[in-house]
């Protein structure tokens, strides 16, 4: 590559809608620029991995049930020259933003010491580059890594639920193994869906308890496609196109700009949930006679599929499959009114209550299922399952419904309110049952219904960040147009247009992770 050029531009409008093509590239060649400037050499690669807005089946990704995000255009860029002298094996990850996110500079430890320290305690954001770099180099066993010098810009913007963390994570796996890749025996380098299963674990050395949605997603999206993703047996991504018939669909996405950091608030917040919902999953286990590995590892989606296993379940001939697993979850939930309806349990018990269920010591219990630290005085085992099962089945007709609408010809009318109206039960059932949204996402989303949507939620972990809005193609631009002056003007009358315009937008779906060379 020379100092001229900049990595194939042509190839990046395949990565960007029309709108948004020309600050993407303005941004793909000062990145390069700035490159240059700081390590006096040009990049041997960029890569590239999006965040994604989740369009529904929140918080149940770690429970092992289907969750249907879609990549979008704002992703995480890492330019990287390697050092191919075999001396230097050090990194160095600054950042554009400079001034925010300071730089960070190591030289790996031996593998057998995990490479590079991470604390999860420590906030910074270099982490997440190192959980990247980490979890492919152990997977990839390699003893001598080459040397990387990177640099990072990010346009997803962070806390805001549409996964700026993992779109990072994601960025630096590929972009170790592009660095590291010559260093692999032949055939050893990993796929794409194997990159999405070590991006996944990497993660996890941040200190979320994260189920892996967002990898996934970011790693193996198709292009003009939403991803439905399973988890359990396998990891499983498969494309769900919008119906042709209705090619006017657009999700807006609406910041709140209540930012929730996941890593500092998931002792309260995100880990516990993780933990309420394991401990359903072993309660129901134990009402319903289903056998618990010595592990205790058992989330509810094999509850469910061990239920109906023990059940000698066989669906009535002619049920598509959509209506078996709504039949499934349906009594799944009649199965979590019976074990955790009852006055004892319904609002929530004591850790010492829930080992009790559990039937195990407090100590056992811990060592199970509680990996990071969590705080909490009740645990609300009916309303975390209720919201996984009543989620589950709406992510199931959603799917339906946009893989049925053409040969149903159904018009863009019934398709929009039907997939608004699970939206809208999403929301409600994040709110008041899981506990994950807040005042102004209700506010947002409320609005957002008044203004011509079709239906609203929030989107990604909650407790703040995004919402993602059904809107007609032709009403975005006045849908938008309304939440700017009733939200953000009441509430952020600081921001300009312009800034606001990254804020409330309506995106594209964008393609997987990828590196991309210069020529
Ligand atoms: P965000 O919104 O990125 O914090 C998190 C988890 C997902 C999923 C959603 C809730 C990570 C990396 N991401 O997303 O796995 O559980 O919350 O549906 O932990
Ligand atoms: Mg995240």
């Amino acid at each position: 590559m020379s100092g001229a050029t900049i990595p194939v531009i042509d190839d990046i409008s395949i990565l960007y809608s029309e709108p948004k093509l020309a600050s993407a590239r303005a941004r793909w060649a000062s990145l390069v620029h700035d490159f240059e400037q700081l390590y006096g050499r040009v990049p041997d690669f960029i890569a590239r991995s999006p965040g994604r807005v989740n369009l529904i089946g929140e918080h149940i990704d770690y429970a092992g049930f289907g969750v249907l995000p879609m990549a979008i255009e704002d992703d995480c860029l890492i330019a990287v020259a390697i050092d191919n002298t075999g001396s230097d094996s050090t990194v160095k990850i600054s950042n554009t933003n400079s001034a925010k996110y300071p730089a960070l500079k190591f030289v790996p430890k031996p593998a057998a010491q995990g490479y590079v320290d991470i604390d999860p305690q420590a906030h910074v954001w270099s982490n997440y580059f190192a959980a990247g770099y980490r979890g492919v180099l152990e997977d990839l066993q390699i003893e001598k890594p080459k040397g990387m010098l990177c640099l990072m810009s990010g346009t997803v913007p962070a806390g805001a639920g549409l996964s700026s963390s993992s779109a990072f994570v994601c960025c630096a796996v590929n972009a170790t193994l592009k660095a590291q890749e010559s260093l692999l025996p032949v055939g050893k380098t990993p796929t794409a869906h194997e990159l999405a299963i070590i991006s996944i674990r990497s993660e996890r050395y941040v200190g979320t308890m994260g189920g892996g949605m967002d990898q996934a997603c970011s790693i193996l999206a198709k292009p003009n496609s939403a991803c439905f993703i399973e988890f359990h047996p396998v990891l499983k991504v498969t494309p769900v196109a919008f119906p042709t018939t209705i090619p006017s669909i657009a999700f807006v996405i609406a910041d709140t700009l209540v930012t929730s950091d996941k890593a500092v608030t998931a002792p309260v917040r995100y880990n516990l949930r993780v933990v309420e919902t394991r401990g359903a999953a072993r309660i129901l286990a134990l009402a319903l006679g289903i056998p618990i590995p010595e592990s205790g590892k058992l989330h509810l989606k094999q509850v469910l599929d061990a239920h109906f296993n023990k059940i000698g379940y066989t669906p009535t001939a002619g049920k598509t499959e959509a209506e078996i697993d709504i039949e499934k979850l349906t009594e799944m939930g009649q199965v979590v009114e019976r074990v955790f309806g009852t006055d004892e349990i319904k609002n929530g018990v004591t850790f010492e209550k829930l080992c009790e269920l559990s039937q195990l010591s407090e100590v056992e219990f811990t060592r199970l299922y509680i990996q990071q630290p969590i705080r909490a005085e009740r645990f609300h085992l009916y309303r975390r399952a209720k919201h996984v099962f009543g989620e589950e089945k709406r992510v199931v007709e959603f799917r339906d419904i946009c893989e049925k609408a053409e040969a149903k010809k159904q018009s863009a009318e019934t398709v929009f309110s039907l997939l608004g109206g699970l939206m809208d039960a999403s929301q409600g059932s994040c709110h008041e049952l899981f506990d994950c949204s807040c005042d102004q996402l209700e506010e947002l989303t409320k609005l957002a219904r008044r203004s011509g949507a079709y239906g609203s939620r929030l989107t990604g972990a909650g407790w703040g960040g995004a919402s993602v809005s059904l809107v007609p193609e032709d009403k975005v631009p006045a849908f938008i147009a309304t939440l700017k002056k009733e939200y953000y003007n009441k509430h952020h009358p600081e921001l300009s247009e312009e800034e606001l315009d990254n804020v409330v937008f309506a995106s594209a779906p964008s393609s997987g992770a990828a590196t991309f060379v210069g020529r």
